[in-house]
């Protein structure tokens, strides 16, 4: 053990430990901007330095670690100028239009600067300006970036796509997209975890709100929101609201407020999903298509987008169900049109989804439909709907619950927990168990799948389905992604299905969640799910009455021509 003392307080500490952990074992926090624990312990921002005495110079207490006998004050007025002029250097490179930034209020590097009592900037403001694409889901304002490197550590150490690099050099040292290229040139998945854990305003999704209320203020068209499962465990938490308090009914409630017309749960179409895929991959098995094995899951856009630029010959082994989002989409643009007698050309389709992916997937030429345009017209991160509630004024504690609209109104807590690392693969198996056995097995039955750390790797598991051995794995995170499709073709594991999800954790961990300064959440909000899929009337995606209608009155049932031309698709293409 190390002995220290810290702002007078004796203190005991395992070596190796740093100043910042230490000082956190007796609550005091360190300010820092660029830390991420086992990610990015650069000391970059200079923003946690201590005094410790006897040295002339303040240090960094990330990345050094405590010594015996030191003597080490944490907010010293030599300390508290120090962090002042370093941050006050980050802000002379940084645009300061903290009223019109997406992040005001939610910025670490406005917080820092009100807390550290910086009133005023010394230097003259000298920051880069550059030619963003707008139209791309992912948004980098280069005036914003405090060059924490948060965002290319991410990128490189979790999700293995290093496309973000150090460009240019002295002082003119930036963060830029690999080699100086356009980022529509190199393969982001836009998962958009560079945004979740970007500290400041500089990464962010591309503005879609403004889309929506055109849509609803225009009389001629019908606005039909779906709210992807994943959006109920984690909407709350940018309005102070408790995790029982914060409901997906609360969410329907608060779009009609704000005029969409229509409003479903993208649980819905889980459990469709399940349908189509389950049905799909009992068809794999059984035909013995060796070929195609393992079968992936095709639900996760920034998992597609990443098999497509890295393993591009894997691509035949997705399966060719269309995603939850998307079937949704096709599923109003034709059935629910019909149904309340409204053309195709005059719906406009919103979602609300954890994601930046999902912007992209649903502008792709693929799932521009025969009946009216894409599938889904205008989708929205849970940050842009939590802001078109803000913009709304709406009172948060007088959104009441309020049930999705007819015909698609019911779903199951298999399709809720889509939203969690191995919960599609749990769907799945209770529904495949019921197919090949006439018989649905105990919900519980298959819970080994779930990540018990929503996203640490990988977890694998042989289940027997009647007379059938199902040798399953599931994986969240591209970088575990990666790692597993290499010793998938070394031949070291041997799986019939996998299900890939390119955020760790999931969708809970989405990058279109609200931000908590690199806080990971993912975790807490899939218990969330767990907990309403335990609790849910319905837990199996067969037995979802409005599904099963859907198939009786229209698709007449899995994998007929009809479901092959709307809710599946060619992932070549
Ligand atoms: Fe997801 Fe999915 S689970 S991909 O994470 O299959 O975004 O929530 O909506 O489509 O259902 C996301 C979540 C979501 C789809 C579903
Ligand atoms: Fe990397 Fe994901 Fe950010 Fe794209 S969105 S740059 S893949 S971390």
């Amino acid at each position: 053990m190390v002995n220290l003392t810290i702002d007078n307080q004796k203190i005991s500490v395992p070596e190796g430990t740093t100043i910042m952990e230490a000082a956190k074992q007796i609550e005091i926090s360190i300010p820092r901007l660029c830390f991420l624990k086992g990610i990015n312990e650069i000391a970059a921002c200079r923003v946690c330095v201590v005094e410790v005495e006897g040295m002339e110079k303040v240090i960094t207490s990330c990345n050094n670690v405590a010594k015996e006998g030191m003597v080490i004050y944490t907010n010293s007025p030599k300390v508290r100028r120090a962090r002042q002029r370093n941050v006050q250097l980050l802000l002379s490179q940084h645009d300061c239009k903290c009223a019109v930034c997406v992040r005001s209020g939610n910025c670490s590097l406005q917080k820092l600067a009100n807390d550290l009592n910086i009133i005023d900037l010394p230097f003259k403001e000298r920051y880069e300006k550059d030619d963003w694409d707008q139209k791309f889901p992912l948004i980098r304002d280069a005036r914003k970036c405090v060059k924490c490197m948060r965002c290319v550590q991410i990128c490189d150490k979790v999700q293995s796509l290093n496309i973000w690099d150090v460009v240019s050099t002295g002082s003119r040292t930036t963060v830029g997209v690999q080699e100086n290229k356009k980022i529509n040139d190199v393969n982001c998945a836009l998962c958009g975890q560079c945004i979740t854990h970007c500290p400041v305003g500089a990464l962010r999704e591309r503005d879609d709100t403004e889309k929506v209320w055109d849509a609803i203020a225009d009389s001629k068209k019908v606005v039909v929101a779906q709210v992807a499962p994943a959006v109920r465990a984690a909407w709350g938490e940018a309005l102070g609201l408790s995790r029982e308090e914060a409901t997906v009914g609360k969410i329907m409630d608060a779009l009609k407020k704000m005029g969409v017309d229509y409003v479903f749960d993208t649980s819905f179409t889980a459990d469709l999903t399940i349908m189509e895929e389950g049905n799909e991959f009992l068809q794999r098995l059984t035909k013995g298509e060796l070929n195609l094995r393992p079968m992936f899951t095709s639900c996760c856009p920034g998992w597609i987008r990443f098999i497509k630029s890295q393993y591009p010959h894997l691509v035949p082994q997705l399966s060719t169900a269309k995603s939850p989002q998307q079937m949704f989409g096709a599923v109003m643009k034709t059935y629910f049109a019909e149904s309340i007698g409204v053309k195709p050309e005059d719906m406009v389709t919103v979602s609300v989804m954890p994601c930046v992916a999902k912007k992209g997937e649903a502008n792709m030429e693929l799932y521009a439909g025969e009946y009216a345009g894409h599938d889904v017209d205008i989708v929205l991160t849970t940050r842009e709907l939590t802001r078109m509630m803000r913009s709304a004024h709406i009172e948060v504690d007088t959104l009441k619950d309020r049930e999705c609209d007819p015909l698609m109104k019911e779903y199951t807590g298999a399709g809720v927990i889509f939203g969690a690392t191995g919960g599609v693969m749990e769907a799945a198996l209770r529904s495949a168990h019921y197919l090949l056995t006439g018989k649905n097995p105990d919900p519980d039955a298959f819970k080994i799948v779930r990540s018990p750390a929503f996203g640490s790797g990988v977890i694998e598991a042989e289940v027997q389905i009647g007379h059938a051995k199902v040798r399953a794995a599931v994986v969240s995170g591209l970088g575990n992604t990666r790692k597993l499709i290499e010793q998938i073709e070394k031949g070291q594991v041997h799986y019939d299905f996998v299900e890939v999800m390119a955020c760790p954790g999931g969708c809970v961990g989405g990058g279109g969640q609200p931000i908590h300064d690199g806080e990971e959440l993912a975790h807490d909000r899939g218990e969330n799910l767990y907990f309403l899929d335990k609790h849910a009337d319905l837990r199996f995606s067969h037995e979802n009455p409005d599904v099963i209608r859907l198939y009786h009155d229209y698709f007449e049932k899995p994998l007929s021509h009809k479901s092959h031309m709307l809710l599946h698709t060619d992932h070549n293409k």
